[in-house]
């Protein structure tokens, strides 16, 4: 009988609503669990197949682990501040709060639908001000700390908009929506010092389990530069320049100087002659974003101050220009330029005819094959070339030093050395990080805990003033001026300040999106708590996540935000770990495959058929053009689980997105394929009904159970589930040719199951009468004694004669065997050259391979 997975399911998740078996609570005497996910925005288009992939995955590692005696914490929660909600809010005049509302109500039945072992209890959202009042309380922390500070930043500001927009909506200077022109203006902003902790944050990497390559993106990121400072003293002035470089040892190959156009230095600098031109040249660049000014193969341009410094190491004077490749942000935004061994100095030479003077010259070593040393030196002492690798140091010596004939290691080394004694330098570390722009001019966000008075002095809010709750307003749409809609409103704004009696101005920014999810995974250790953000008791026992899942898209930003923050709080000793997050893996993109015919038309998938790889037309039998792609809404290739849950289960597309491949690989959704996964459970179903139960054990079954439970234990801890789905298929595929059917075996199969397809799995338990709760009760132990006739010793033959014996599992193929014996060089040494006429084997037993 087809089971009837709507009333199967509807019955268990509601057993579960009443009864609470995932609610968990501190226990000093057992081991703690904690598994995490990136918790969802609740967006208005509702959950997607990617949630389920990543909430499926912790799943069944939450269940596992309850399974295996652990307390586990599983909880979920609402990411739930964003700008979706507040552009609706604009355009409808729809409070936020409404739409938030409505769809974190949708986002939790679908999750319930799909079984997940959530302890709903923890369950809270971060616009929630019981929450916020707590993430305000951090920011007073920061700020105290010296770590939260207010500074004029150049920002996107959108006049057509009314708005500053993100560096991620402006394209081409550009707004993405609508395509209004953005310029660049100077904004007061909130900025947190997330540079401080830059080494922390690099160095502390060692202490957790997260993916290799996740970790090179966070240090990339981070742009950890070794290098030096050097002075250059100004002609006929007492100011010095101060650069970073990552070459000290080609100082003496400097010919010019480049200062940001916006260097504190460029006034002073610039002679009467120069001033309009430089005047005009720094108008020019403050439309220019940072990636537009460092694109490489851009036209070099720029504008000469009429000064000049002194370069320390040889005395010269060397002119000083400003020009828009040099940043202000990053290092000291002036640099020594060598245009004989930095390709963006040597095309701004060849552009302004400065002088190149080279100071590497490259071994044989170091250059390419069919090219000669003598020719390569040649080019670069010339100037036609720019000399980038490594090499032996010429032309660097003065009356008093000289590094000439010193590697490129070497000479950094003197060189710096020599500079530290003169004081003309210092060794020195520059990140890329930038410290982080935490203000937005939004009304669906924290609002920040400050007041400014009229004397240009704050006060940053008690925690007995938290949480600071915005007004209700109905106009949502910025206040025009580059200030948030808060602005707008006076009587919130203005406001005498209790505590002082002072006039004081409300700080009418609001905290970006991230500063919710920053510390989300503390509360829920003690989400309740009215009086503490979480009790330093409870943080101790949970703390660190054990295992934390979520999309790649968060490798750098959120998981940043959220370790620097964590170190701040341990810094002040409110949280016991150094990292938060100590297991991390990704899930890999599910994407779709679309269809269209010769009209380039999309064509539903539903009418497609495959044969061989190629697709056709189900009515026409047209062939189709097909491609992998993200799903969107816009293409109509998006997948909704309700569907999916509405036609095969939540077991099956739990399952199913399981079975797709492993969870860090990008898969290809196919709607078909979840019907196999729907008849595999159907089977298992039917056992519970099969005639050929029995109560007692019996040692075949007892063989394939212990098996089954082995292997599906190993896959479980490397969260190999695809590889667990199989097993458990094969399985049934062997229990059900058995002779009898003892419930203990089913059993053990409904027990490896219960993390993957729970419904099912306790429906098949109950049925067969079995004892406790499937949910809690321990996961079966292997009995070594079951497992000793599970591997075969194949012995292999060539020409008849012993050449090998491999301990394997039972029932390997032929093609397995053979395939290791032609690896295994005792054997492949008699087979070599020479052609295999006729292969003879014996499962279980012998592989006899007879050559020419
Ligand atoms: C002299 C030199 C000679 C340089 C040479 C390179 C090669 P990373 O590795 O990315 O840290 N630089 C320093 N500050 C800059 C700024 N504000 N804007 C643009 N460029 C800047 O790069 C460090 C190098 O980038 C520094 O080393 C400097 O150029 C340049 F053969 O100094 B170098």
């Amino acid at each position: 009988m087809r089971y009837n997975h709507k009333a199967i399911e509807a019955k268990w998740q509601k057993i579960w609503d009443q009864t609470k078996p995932f609610k968990s609570e501190r226990d000093d005497n057992k081991p703690k669990y904690y598994v995490l996910d990136m918790f969802p925005y609740p967006s208005g288009s509702g959950l997607h197949v990617g949630h389920v992939e990543g909430y499926t995955a912790t799943d069944i590692i939450a269940r596992y682990k309850r399974q295996k005696g652990f307390n586990v914490l599983h909880p979920m929660g609402w990411d739930s501040f964003g700008l979706p909600a507040e552009q609706y809010a604009v355009r409808t005049g729809t409070h936020p709060r409404e739409t938030t509302k409505k769809n974190i109500d949708t986002f939790r039945r679908q999750l319930k639908s799909l079984g997940f072992s959530y302890d709903w209890d923890r369950e809270f959202a971060t616009s929630d001000p019981r929450y916020y009042k707590w993430t305000q309380w951090i920011f007073t922390k920061l700020y105290e700390k010296g770590l939260a500070y207010e500074a004029d930043m150049m920002v996107n500001f959108c006049p057509a908009l009314g708005t500053v927009l993100a560096n991620e909506e402006v394209e081409d200077g550009k707004a993405k929506e609508g395509g209004h022109a953005v310029e660049r203006r100077p904004l007061r902003q909130w900025v947190l010092k997330i540079t401080a902790y830059a080494e922390e944050l690099i160095r502390d990497l060692d202490l957790v389990d997260w993916p290799e390559s996740l970790k090179r993106l966070q240090i990339n990121w981070i742009g950890k530069s070794e290098g030096a400072k050097i002075f250059f003293p100004v002609k006929d002035r007492k100011e010095q320049i101060e650069i970073f470089t990552t070459c000290p040892h080609t100082l003496f190959g400097v010919t010019y100087m480049v200062l940001a156009p916006e260097h504190p230095f460029v006034a002073d600098l610039t002679t009467p002659e120069q001033q309009s031109a430089v005047l005009a040249y720094q108008k020019e660049v403050m439309s220019e974003s940072d990636m537009e000014r460092t694109e490489v193969g851009k036209k070099k341009t720029g504008v000469f101050t009429g000064s000049y410094a002194i370069n320390p190491a040889t005395g010269e004077p060397i002119p000083i220009w400003i020009a828009d490749y040099v940043l202000m942000g990053y290092g000291t935004g002036a640099v020594m330029a060598v245009p004989a061994h930095d390709e963006r100095d040597f095309e701004f030479a060849k552009q302004f005819n400065l002088p190149i003077r080279a100071v590497i010259t490259p071994q044989e070593k170091d250059i390419k094959d069919g090219e000669s040393v003598e020719t390569v030196h040649e080019e670069i002492v010339k100037g036609l070339r720019c000399w980038i690798h490594d090499g032996l140091i010429i032309n660097s010596s003065s009356r008093v030093f000289s590094i000439n004939g010193k590697s490129v290691e070497e000479a950094k080394k003197a060189i710096v050395e020599w500079m530290e004694e003169e004081k003309s330098g210092e060794r020195a570390i520059c990140y890329k990080l930038r410290d982080w722009l935490f203000s937005r001019q939004r009304y669906w966000g924290e609002p920040f805990p400050i007041l400014h008075f009229a004397d240009g002095t704050k006060r940053v809010l008690g925690i007995d003033e938290l949480p600071l709750i915005p007004p209700e307003i109905s106009d949502f749409k910025p206040a025009g001026d580059g200030q948030s809609p808060l602005s707008k409103v006076k009587e919130w704004v203005e406001i005498e300040d209790p505590k002082t009696s002072r006039a004081a101005r409300r700080e009418t920014n609001t905290m970006p999106q991230w500063a919710g999810s920053c510390w989300y995974y503390l509360r829920f250790v003690d989400p309740g708590n009215e009086n503490e953000a979480w009790e330093p008791g409870k943080e101790k026992y949970w703390l660190p996540v054990d295992l934390y899942v979520g999309g790649v898209e968060h490798a750098v930003l959120h998981l940043l935000y959220a370790r620097f923050w964590h170190k701040v709080l341990y810094d002040l000793k409110l949280v016991s770990t150094k990292e938060p997050f100590q297991s991390l893996r990704n899930q890999g993109l599910i994407v779709a495959r679309s269809f269209q015919d010769e009209n380039n038309l999309y064509v539903e998938p539903a009418d497609v058929v495959e044969k061989g790889g190629k697709y056709f037309h189900k009515v026409t039998g047209q062939s189709l053009k097909s491609q992998v792609e993200k799903m969107s809404k816009s293409k109509l290739n998006g997948i909704t689980p309700d569907d999916i849950i509405e036609e095969f289960g939540a077991d099956a597309l739990r399952l199913y997105e399981m079975f797709m491949g492993p969870l860090e690989k990008e898969k290809v959704w196919n709607t078909d394929a979840v019907s196999g996964c729907r008849r595999f459970l159907q089977r298992f179903y039917d056992l519970s009904d099969s005639e050929l139960l029995q109560d007692e054990d019996t040692e075949e079954a007892n063989k394939l159970a212990h098996r089954l439970v082995r292997s599906v234990t190993k896959d479980i801890e490397a969260l190999q589930f695809n590889t667990a789905i199989s097993t458990m298929m094969e399985f049934i595929n062997d229990f059900t040719k058995l002779p009898k059917h003892p419930k203990s075996a089913v059993g053990c199969l409904a027990q490896c199951l219960q993390p993957f397809a729970p419904h099912m799995a306790a429906e098949v338990w109950e049925r067969l009468k079995l004892e406790g709760d499937i949910n809690t009760k321990p996961y079966p132990e292997v009995d070594e004694k079951y497992l000793v006739d599970a591997t075969a010793t194949y012995v292999v033959q060539v020409n008849g004669k012993l050449r090998g014996r491999f301990e394997l599992p039972k029932d390997r193929e032929e093609k397995e065997i053979l395939a290791l014996a032609k690896e295994n060089p005792l054997v492949s040494k008699h087979l070599d050259g020479k052609m295999i006429l006729k292969v003879v084997f014996v499962p279980n037993k012998l592989l006899n391979i007879v050559t020419e």
